[in-house]
């Protein structure tokens, strides 16, 4: 029987139970952190590997640390559209961003596999090991190395700890000298679909639970070092101070005022580090970071110079020393039209009006992007709150992202790669 004779539905019940429970998985007693290749991760990554096994998936974790669950089409052993989301968060993070897509996919394979229907490719679920970059500073390991474009000097990175990636990859069980198995073969894969939240307000301004995302944006990253020179709080008159902080201040307002003024920018400085950090010495070091996106390639460029050039103008002014490192820089990437397409049918399917959006938000759908075609489905997130404890998404809108991930997959018309099969 042609498996589109069936129809039915995902309600969404297990997909919210399971967030919870995953979000139970943190480095931190209260509030939810849970890094690349900690205690957590191996944690997060039996639990999903149990419910994918429970959905007829058979399961590996790759060289990388990614956790991989492969649903079988018909022939056995045909190409994979691949679907997924990230299983790591950032500091103090919200319960659904990364953890919604991989149990939306897990959810769409299950409902499949109850009712003994194989699609004439295969499904593999994938939960990425790394996307957040919170450990490493240095984002999309996971989704790099199976695109087969992880840059191996990250793994020399040290993290707040001293440990190295490399070790800690060690520590985790695997062996960096093996990433490159990660990596799959563009023949292999006939697509990569994220349903992820949106994080921003658009979907709750429009009252519509998804949206087919068209672009995902890029970012640079900056590790800015200003070296002043440490003193004693009582006894260095202001006129002869080099103060890393206060110069390291000046900086922060001037890259928060040149943002402001580039339009379509934004530039956040999300850590701060001051040595040696006594209340009675002026400090001496500064480390901060700096995260820069914008609506183009060419404007997140022009405030990149723009910020190179008025941090070390304030740096001379102040007779201190600084060094700025780019630790990730991604160019914006667009959506493959085709999944674009596939995603408005699904979503007017399911009885809504197919919304197009753009994300402001970096995910591994732009390291997918080189080796095959990308559509993500983003679904309403509350006041468009995120990487924030008080990220919410309702029951009923998790409902909405499923059914139409499950529309898309069984609707799948990948003209030329199909062919592989
Ligand atoms: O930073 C981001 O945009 C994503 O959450 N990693
Ligand atoms: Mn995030
Ligand atoms: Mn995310």
């Amino acid at each position: 029987m042609d498996h589109m004779t069936h129809t039915f539905q995902i309600d969404g019940a297990e997909i919210m139970a399971r967030i919870e429970a995953l979000a139970e998985i943190s480095e931190t007693p209260t509030g939810l952190t849970r890094r690349y290749l900690t205690e957590e991760h191996r944690r997060a990554n039996n639990l999903v590997a149990g419910w994918m096994r429970d959905s007829g998936m058979q399961v590996r974790e790759d060289a990388v640390g990614n956790i991989i669950g492969r649903y079988e089409g018909n022939p056995p052993g045909a190409s994979a559209v691949m679907v997924g989301s990230h299983l790591d968060t950032v500091v103090s993070a919200g319960k659904y961003d990364g953890a919604l897509g991989v149990l939306t996919a897990i959810s769409c394979v299950q409902a499949l596999c109850d009712r003994g229907i194989r699609l004439p490719f295969a499904i593999e679920v994938i939960g990425f090991a790394d996307e957040e970059g919170v450990r490493f500073s240095s984002t999309f390991l996971g989704s790099r190395a199976v695109a087969g474009t992880f840059d191996r000097s990250i793994l020399d990175r040290r993290d707040a700890e001293g440990i190295s990636m490399a070790e800690a990859m060690h520590r985790f069980g695997l062996d960096p000298e093996l990433i490159g198995e990660a990596a799959r073969r563009r023949d292999e894969v006939l697509g990569y679909l994220e349903v992820h939240i949106e994080q921003g307000p658009v979907l709750e301004n429009e009252s519509l639970p998804v949206g087919t995302v068209t672009t995902i944006t890029g970012a640079c990253r900056l590790e800015v070092i200003i070296e002043g020179i440490a003193g004693h709080a009582g006894t260095v008159p202001m006129s002869l101070r080099c103060d890393a902080l206060a110069t390291a201040g000046e900086c922060v307002l001037a890259i928060e005022a040149l943002a402001k003024g580039f339009g379509q920018t934004v530039a956040t400085v999300g850590q701060l580090s001051v040595e040696p950090g006594a209340i009675n010495v002026i400090p001496g070091r500064v480390r901060f970071t700096v995260d820069i996106r914008a609506a183009t390639d060419e404007a997140r460029n022009q405030m990149l110079a723009a910020v190179h050039e008025r941090v070390e103008e304030i740096v001379h002014q102040r007779r201190a020393a600084s060094t700025i490192e780019v630790s990730h820089d991604a160019n914006n990437v667009a959506c493959t039209p085709s999944l674009m397409e596939a995603i408005d049918r699904a979503i007017e399917a399911n009885g809504w009006r197919a919304l197009r959006l753009p994300s402001g938000a970096g995910h591994d759908g732009s390291a997918m992007a080189s080796i095959t075609d990308i559509g993500m489905i983003f679904v309403r997130c509350k006041d468009g709150v995120s990487h924030n404890p008080d990220e919410r998404i309702t029951h009923e809108d998790a409902a909405v992202g499923a059914n139409v991930l499950l529309h898309v997959l069984r609707h799948f018309k990948d003209h030329n790669a199909l062919s592989h099969t």
